[in-house]
């Protein structure tokens, strides 16, 4: 087997001072998806997640605690890394940024910014959002009424002796970096908003900050903190200990650099698609491939806040978990989230419509149907016939069983290696309406009344079986468990790391082989109050 280039894939590491919910477990899940996908199709796959512990809102919320900024940040990123067991997930690596191997190299890469004139101490004035941390030009800050666009709090007018760095030189070379990458910044609609708002023309910004502590000293200068967005950004490439080049992280990790998809929510766009491959251009890194800016789940209609008390957050998480399953989870996540440029209302009627059409009635009820009847007929034993130049159905030019999947199979892992996720999740599921359609059309319990079509039986129920076979294994990245559920009871092996396309070539049932009953999702009778 051939392995194909390297791929490394992010999250934004999450804030302390907040408890993990479903934003958090959303964008984490859509990457471990895409990990999961890429490590079956070849890839030498690095996830990476983690937390952002330093900055005011950390410091402020451990004061109103009593607690130390650091005992805040233990505490809550244990909570964090804990959220990755129980959902599963198949991060590489979990980064701190108190850790030290973040902080020296954080340090690193700022002296080397000094060193090449693009940080420098100057003063500065300007309208502030205090919520976001972040300061917004007097033209955006008019549009904006001089409010938080985020938290609708006035802006207030600030003013620094800080160390800055020269974003406005890198004005011409983002702008023809734009040009080059329409893909940089997905979805489009996104890209054109980064693009738009850039040229409205770049300003400096800060990188340190004096009117706190709870952050990295300023090398040479420990009276200025690094402000917490600079610090954070560079945890991708700490990481892969990219500040150290010849060191030993980087000598194992270097390789996984550019990231393919930093995934991020839209709120946090510009920090990631302007700033960060303008440092990355300062210090002379390859930028990412594509940023990722997905919209907000928001409840009945209403952005999702701390203050209306309206997350789902993680006890809720855990009670869908409990009633539907943490692959029914992963699958409405994946298949109805605001993956696109628009935000995507979360309801429990919704969740348990998706789930029953999707899972219960479609997937599960599949993979029941079929292997009730190789026991009925066949006493679960997979029965001889030639399948793979068997028409999908009796509609005149309707492709052979083993054209359609190997199309179906290209296109799902095209899909998935393009972050268009629910799309992958469609076209596997097309494989499975395909074996319910040919069971509805052929009507295989009815023929089998007749002893003298047992043939024509035996060579239908094996293309469904075989059929159910290909669809588990292009589900698994989404429902890794009960896709080997599902294979475990045909008899096949699961889909191992760099054997997505081979896995999924018709034929991997052969005759003779058990099959046992199996029925994956059980009906749910009611949503989640
Ligand atoms: O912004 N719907 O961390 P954070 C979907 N530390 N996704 C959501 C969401 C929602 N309603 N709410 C949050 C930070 N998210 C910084 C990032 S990166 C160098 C530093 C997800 O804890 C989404 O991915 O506020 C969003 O970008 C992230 O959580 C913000 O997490």
């Amino acid at each position: 087997m051939s392995r194909k280039a390297p791929a490394y894939v992010t999250t934004p590491i999450y804030y302390v001072n907040d408890r993990p919910h479903i934003g958090h477990a959303y964008t984490t899940t859509l990457c471990d998806v895409w990990a999961r996908a890429m490590r079956l199709d070849g890839r030498d796959v690095f996830f990476l997640t983690g937390t952002d512990e330093h900055g005011v809102k950390v410091e402020k919320s451990a004061q109103e605690r009593g607690i130390t900024p650091q005992a805040l940040a233990d505490e809550n990123s244990a909570e964090f890394r804990k959220v990755m067991t129980t959902f599963g997930l198949t991060n590489d690596d979990f980064i701190r940024t108190t850790e030290p191997r973040h902080e020296s190299q954080v340090k690193l890469f700022v002296k080397r910014l000094l060193a090449s004139g693009d940080i420098y101490l100057g003063e500065f004035e300007g309208w502030y959002d205090e919520g976001q941390e972040e300061y917004v030009t007097d033209t955006r800050a008019k549009d904006l009424e001089f409010k938080s666009p985020i938290s609708g709090r006035p802006l207030v007018r600030a003013k620094e002796h800080n160390y800055y760095f020269r974003l406005s030189a890198y004005q011409a070379r983002l702008e023809a970096f734009f040009a080059a990458n329409p893909g940089f910044v997905r979805p489009a609609g996104r890209f054109n908003e980064v693009l738009g708002r850039m040229r409205e023309g770049l300003q400096d910004v800060p990188v340190t900050r004096t009117n706190f502590t709870w952050g990295i000293g300023m090398p040479g200068a420990p009276e200025h903190v690094i402000y917490v967005w600079i610090d954070a950004l560079f945890n991708y490439a700490t990481a892969l200990g990219l500040g150290e080049p010849d060191g030993a992280l980087a000598k194992e990790r270097a390789k996984y650099w550019p990231p393919e998809y930093h995934v991020i929510g839209k709120e946090i766009l510009w920090f990631h698609a302007v700033i960060w491959p303008a440092l990355l251009m300062a210090l002379d890194l390859p930028t990412p491939r594509c940023i990722y800016a997905h919209s907000f789940w928001i409840s009945n209609g209403q952005k999702m806040s701390k203050s209306l008390g309206n997350f789902v957050d993680l006890p809720t998480i855990e009670s869908y978990i409990a009633k539907y399953g943490l692959d029914a989870w992963r699958w409405y996540m994946t298949t109805q989230g605001p993956l696109g440029a628009t935000d995507a209302d979360f309801s429990p009627r919704h969740f348990h419509e998706i789930y029953t059409a999707n899972l219960v009635n479609t997937f599960a009820n599949c993979a029941s149907r079929t292997s009730a009847m190789i026991e009925k007929y066949f006493g679960g034993v997979m029965p001889t016939g030639e399948t793979a130049s068997m028409p999908i159905s009796a509609v005149e030019g309707a492709p052979t069983w083993s054209a359609f999947t190997s199309d179906a199979a290209t296109k799902v892992i095209g899909h998935y290696a393009d972050f268009e996720l629910a799309e992958a999740a469609d076209a596997a599921l097309a494989v499975v309406r395909a074996v319910d359609a040919i069971i509805n059309e052929t009507q295989p319990f009815k023929l089998a009344k007749d002893p003298t079509r047992m043939d024509e039986v035996a060579r239908i129920l094996s293309a469904c079986a075989e059929g159910v076979r290909v669809a588990a294994v292009l589900l698994t990245p989404i429902m890794p468990t009960k896709c080997s559920e599902v294979l475990a009871a045909y008899g096949s092996m699961v889909a191992t790391d760099g054997d997505m396309i081979e896995a999924a070539r018709w034929g991997g049932l052969k005759a003779g082989g058990r099959i046992a009953k199996c029925a994956p999702f059980m009906r749910v009778d009611a949503p989640v109050a």
